[in-house]
Formats: C-alpha cells, sequence, structure tokens
C-alpha cells in the first residue's frame, strides 16, 4: 500500500497518463476522472480519460472538451501502448475494466489503483492507494491534488470532486458522510462549485419512462424478516412494459432502503438472456459485501452488488437463499 508521498513521486515522473474507472461509470468514478484530467490538463500532461462504457446522461455537465472517451481497441490502442500508467478509479473489482484491462495487460502498462473499496487483491495493479474510510474515491483524489501538489482547486476541478462526494454519501446523508467530506464541501463552494445544479443535473432529471418503472417496481416489493428484508425483481418484461432500460433502474434500490423498518434491500435485474445483476444496500444493521460476495461480487458493508451468469429464473431463489441464510446468522452476532 502506498502513502500520498508515492503517489506525488510517481505521478510527477509519469508521461503519457490515461484515467479510467468501472463499467456503467458512476458519480464518484466520473468525478474523480474528470478533476484529474483537468489538473492534467493545468499541467499541459499527455493525458486521456477513457471509459469501458458509456457516460450516463446525467453526468454529460462534467462533459467539457469531448474528454470522455468510451474504448475502442482500433482508434486508441496506438495512443494507449504507449502511455506509461493508467490510473483507475473507484474501480472495487478489476474485472469492471472490461477490455481496457486486457489492453493494459497486452501492452504491459503500469496501474495505479485509487480506491475506497476493499482491496480484492492487491497484485491486481502496480501500485495501490486505498482508504475503506473516505466517502468517496473522490476524497482521496482531492486530497492528492491539495495536498501533494498544492494545486489551485479551479472551479472545473471542484465540480469532479463534489459531484464524486455528492453522489458517494447520498447526498451527504449516508452513514459513510465524515468531517472531510464536508470540508472538502466547503473548499467546492468556495472555488464557484454550483450544488444544486449539480444535484439537478444528476436527480431531477428522470425520464418518465423511468418513473413508470419505478412505479412498477414499488407496486411488487416482497418483505420477510419482518418487514427488515425487502426486495423486488426488475426482469426484461417489466422493462419493456415502462419503455426503460438497465441503466433507469440506478437508485431503484436505494430507494427501497427508504421504507420504515426495512434494513436490507435487494434488487435483482435481468441484463440478459442468462445474465443478471443484483444491488444490495443497508441501512447500517447488517453488512451485505458478505452478501455480494458469496455470489460473486463484493462492493461496501452498506452497499454492495454482484453479476451473475444465470437467467433471472434460476439465480433468483440462490440469491434469496444467501441472503436468508445471512441475516438470521448476523442477527446472532449482533
Ligand atoms: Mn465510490
Amino acid at each position: 500500500m502506498m502513502n500520498l508521498d508515492h503517489v506525488k513521486s510517481i505521478l510527477e515522473d509519469v508521461g503519457r497518463v490515461a484515467l479510467t474507472t468501472h463499467e456503467n461509470p458512476d458519480g464518484d468514478g466520473l468525478g474523480c476522472t474528470a478533476a484529474m484530467y483537468q489538473y492534467f490538463q493545468d499541467i499541459k500532461k499527455d493525458c486521456r480519460i477513457i471509459l469501458p462504457s458509456s457516460l450516463p446522461s446525467e453526468y454529460l455537465f462534467l462533459e467539457k472538451d469531448s474528454k470522455f472517451e468510451i474504448y475502442s481497441s482500433e482508434y486508441m490502442d496506438s495512443w494507449l501502448k504507449d502511455t506509461d500508467l493508467v490510473i483507475v478509479f473507484d474501480i472495487g473489482d478489476r474485472r469492471r475494466l472490461k477490455k481496457i484491462g486486457d489492453a493494459i495487460e497486452k501492452y504491459d502498462i503500469k496501474t495505479l489503483n485509487i480506491d475506497h473499496h476493499p482491496l480484492i487483491n492487491d497484485t491486481d495493479f502496480s501500485y495501490n492507494l486505498v482508504d475503506v474510510n473516505a466517502s468517496a474515491t473522490g476524497e482521496i483524489v482531492y486530497d492528492i491534488l491539495e495536498q501533494c501538489f498544492s494545486h489551485p482547486m479551479s472551479k472545473e476541478i471542484c465540480q469532479g470532486i463534489f459531484t464524486a462526494i455528492m453522489t458517494d454519501t447520498g447526498s451527504f446523508r449516508y452513514s459513510n458522510t465524515n468531517i472531510h467530506s464536508h470540508e472538502i464541501a466547503i473548499e467546492c463552494y468556495k472555488a464557484g462549485v454550483n450544488a444544486s445544479y449539480i444535484y439537478q443535473q444528476i436527480y431531477e432529471a428522470s425520464s418518465r419512462c423511468r418513473v413508470k418503472l419505478l412505479g412498477a417496481v414499488l407496486q411488487d416489493i416482497k418483505y420477510e424478516f419482518d418487514g427488515e428484508f425487502a426486495w423486488f425483481i426488475v426482469d426484461a418484461n417489466k422493462l419493456m412494459i415502462c419503455d426503460a432500460s438497465a441503466k433507469d433502474v440506478e437508485g431503484f434500490s436505494d430507494f427501497v432502503r427508504t421504507i420504515k423498518g426495512v434494513e436490507i434491500a435487494l434488487m435483482i435485474l435481468e441484463t440478459g438472456q442468462n445474465r443478471c445483476r443484483i444491488n444490495l444496500r443497508s441501512k447500517g444493521k447488517y453488512s451485505v459485501n458478505n452478501i455480494a460476495k458469496a455470489l460473486g461480487g463484493g462492493g461496501h458493508p452498506f452497499a454492495a452488488g454482484a453479476k451473475i451468469s444465470k437467467s433471472v429464473e434460476k439465480a433468483s431463489p440462490q440469491i434469496l437463499e444467501v441472503v436468508r441464510n445471512s441475516i438470521p446468522l448476523q442477527k446472532e452476532t449482533l
């Protein structure tokens, strides 16, 4: 594990650098790449942001100078092969790099992992800067720029940092919110960041299809363990009826967790004929990352997920069994 001084010397020495985050990128990963990109632009370093999958529309406000690019080996490998370092933000699991991970291996590029997820395997990356107590990876990025480089925290940089922390703390409401996340928010305000503008871009821009889908989901929540466990399935049929797509479910499990008495919210999302994805949210009484881990995924104690290569019909009973076994076991140790 590295400290900030190590990271500083690596970043100072590096020539060409690529920035990336996990597939289906979220506000934390995108905010980090946007902030770091702006820093490298400011100091005139050769830098590109290369994402494993497309930018969700609610984050288009972070886009400037077409800086977000989607990985394509055909168009990017000639640039990528001479890259000295790929900085990977908020990844949680190396597999979430998708094809970028293959290119990194192929061209033997050094990697720096900056994250607040627990490290699964410390040999996955050349260097690791991991702090599981950080509310967001954006908090770590802020500290690097502020403490290592005393770089001016411009509005552009702070907009990325604020987006990262705001989205990962549920707008400064979740249990991971800490003093430092608020301190950084103050610095972002000072730099001119417009918090309500960012909030509206991300959370007040639901399509009608998304709201229709949420309505359908809410009709169909199942409760178990005296209402402590709430779960729901979003299958292809539901998506079709509502004219919605998988990206519209963002935030649904957070919403179900807001129900009184619910300690664990689970979403099972059908993502293909033999593929589904689960999202787990906990209010804090139970950990859910071990449940996700048992199903081949991972995450934070109170927010975790997994991808399962099975049909939703086959996977659902297995997923539910893992949760149903875990709750009484965890109860014993409370
Ligand atoms: Mn994060």
